[in-house]
């Protein structure tokens, strides 16, 4: 058993070389050239036996067909496609590239597979509940107050809210193509948004417990009394200091953009073993993943605080508008009833075990 994973630096990518090397897979890992070095996340797994690292870039076809030459025969092959301009505000400011990554990316790896022959590889690609942007459907739960439910599942239309949306839409499309046209093995995924301490910094759940980690380190760290204390010339407003007036350093207060958006956030390990269920089916299909859940950022926020015993995180955080998206994806929350019953997928952790698990890495608690 073989797996090409592109995108394997990533969060999805360590989570599902670890558990492929787990089952005895050979795992190759394509990785792009960074001048800075991007292997954190797999740097336990470099000198594994079974995996090796290859140089390519998803939006370079050739690089493509080096590596499926070199490594796409053999009779059970999987591709696994993680490999993305992932962030969405980012796709806002560099939307050529996110398509030329996000989308096209998927295409040339596709056409690449077809071109060499080597139609026997079962490939996954990372589709997104970004797609549904801000569309969904509902059900009423309650016949007598008329209370509905909002969710969105395999037969949701998409109405995608960013260039990063749309890229994803397309390949999601094209995935659907060469199934059909070519009777690929190819699979879709249509994962919600799943974290965990390997989580890039600059998403919003990994951005505020990293804070709340470097937050308690400061606090241990200083000698005065800690209080929202009115000392002369301070700025409250976006630091936070200690009572002492020959301690004139405060700690900036954590800065995010929208509070009110609902997210159904589940933990990355769960998702990855998701991926690779999908590919152990006859036929392919897509499927959604998520927990059912969906809490506001509000909430992350209280759970994530309280955690380490603060209840008036108001007074820690400004909401700054230099994080706001043009765009917003208001409410997210999945139905995984397909993935239930045709994979036997199951989130195995709650929000509360996510958060938990978060904070205590990032706090070293
Ligand atoms: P990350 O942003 O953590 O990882 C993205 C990976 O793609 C990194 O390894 C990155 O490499 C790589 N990459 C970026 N550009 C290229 C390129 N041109 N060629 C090759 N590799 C490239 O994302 P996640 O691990 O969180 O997500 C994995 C996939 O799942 C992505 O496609 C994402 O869009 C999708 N997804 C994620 C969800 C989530 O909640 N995490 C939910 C739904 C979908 P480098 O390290 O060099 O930057
Ligand atoms: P998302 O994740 O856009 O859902 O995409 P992100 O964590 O970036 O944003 C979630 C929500 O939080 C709000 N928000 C902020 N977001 C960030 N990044 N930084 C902030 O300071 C901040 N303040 C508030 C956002 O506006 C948004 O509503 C993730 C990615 O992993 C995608 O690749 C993936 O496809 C989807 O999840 C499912």
């Amino acid at each position: 058993m073989k797996a090409i994973i592109t995108g394997v630096t990533g969060q999805d990518g360590s989570h599902l070389t670890d558990l492929l090397l787990e089952k005895g897979y050979e795992v190759v890992g394509v990785s792009r050239r960074t001048s800075t070095d991007n292997t954190e996340r797999i740097k336990h797994v470099l000198d594994h036996p079974n995996f090796t690292l290859e140089s390519g870039d998803i939006a370079d076809s050739s690089s493509l067909v080096r590596i499926l030459e070199n490594h796409g025969h053999g009779l059970q092959v999987e591709f696994y496609n993680l490999a993305a301009q992932s962030h969405v505000a980012e796709s806002f400011k560099q939307p050529g590239v996110t398509w030329d990554i996000t989308g096209k990316g998927v295409l040339n790896a596709l056409q690449s597979i077809v071109d060499l022959d080597l139609k026997h590889i079962r490939f996954y690609q990372a589709s997104s509940s970004e797609m549904f942007g801000s569309s969904f459907d509902y059900k009423t739960y309650n016949v007598h107050t008329g209370e509905i439910e909002q969710y969105q599942d395999e037969d949701t239309k998409f109405l995608p809210q960013s260039p990063y949306a749309i890229a994803k839409c397309a390949a999601h499309y094209m995935v659907r193509l060469f199934r059909e046209a070519y009777g690929l093995h190819a699979s879709a995924g249509i994962l919600f948004n799943h974290e965990g301490p390997r989580r890039g910094e600059t998403f919003v759940t990994r951005k505020i417990t990293k804070w709340i980690g470097e937050f308690i380190k400061w606090k241990n760290s200083q000698q005065g009394v800690f209080a929202q204390g009115q000392i002369g010339g301070r700025d409250h407003e976006n630091y936070i200091y200690v009572e002492d007036p020959l301690n004139p350093e405060g700690f900036p207060k954590l800065r995010l953009g929208n509070l009110e958006a609902s997210r159904d956030w589940g933990y990355a390990g769960d998702y990855t073993e998701g991926m690779w269920m999908m590919l152990q089916q006859s036929q392919p299909d897509d499927y959604v993943l998520c927990t059912g859940e969906t809490h506001t950022i509000r909430q992350f926020l209280n759970a994530a605080f309280k955690h380490v015993g603060i209840n008036n995180w108001e007074n820690y955080v400004v909401v700054d508008p230099q994080f706001y998206r043009p765009a917003e994806v208001d409410y997210l929350r999945g139905k995984n009833t397909k993935a239930k019953e045709k994979l036997g997928w199951e989130p195995k952790h709650s929000f509360e075990d996510l958060v938990k698990k978060m904070v205590e890495s990032d706090a070293q608690l």
